[in-house]
């Protein structure tokens, strides 16, 4: 089990949709999330400049790396107008790195 970071960015005046989308968030994704290892998973705004930081548990790979799911597709599409995404709809993720940790 490892903890990664990365972040994404937010389009100006989305936060109210975002974070309604996220409380309703698709129980199929979650649970194949879930599936996939993924756990303990948040994600943090800075509405300064609409950067989404996003940290979570991963026992494989990352909740980025399952762009070759349909659940995720669509999730991705479904949020794709208010994120700044690549050209398949993938959020711009940007890893992070670890500069400090206290257990
Ligand atoms: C985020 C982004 C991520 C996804 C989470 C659930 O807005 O789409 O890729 O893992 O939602």
């Amino acid at each position: 089990m490892s903890r990664i970071a990365f972040k994404m960015k937010l389009k100006a005046g989305a936060k109210a949709e975002y974070k309604k989308r996220h409380d309703e968030i698709w129980p199929e994704l979650a649970a194949l999330l879930k599936c996939n290892g993924i756990s303990n998973y948040s994600i943090f705004l800075d509405e300064e400049t609409n950067t989404l930081f996003a940290v979570q548990h991963q026992d494989g790979a990352s909740s980025q790396d399952l762009g070759t799911t349909e659940i995720v597709r669509k999730w991705w599409a479904y949020m794709a107008d208010i994120m700044e995404t690549n050209s398949d709809n993938s959020p711009v993720s940007i890893t992070l790195e670890q500069v400090f940790h206290l257990d």
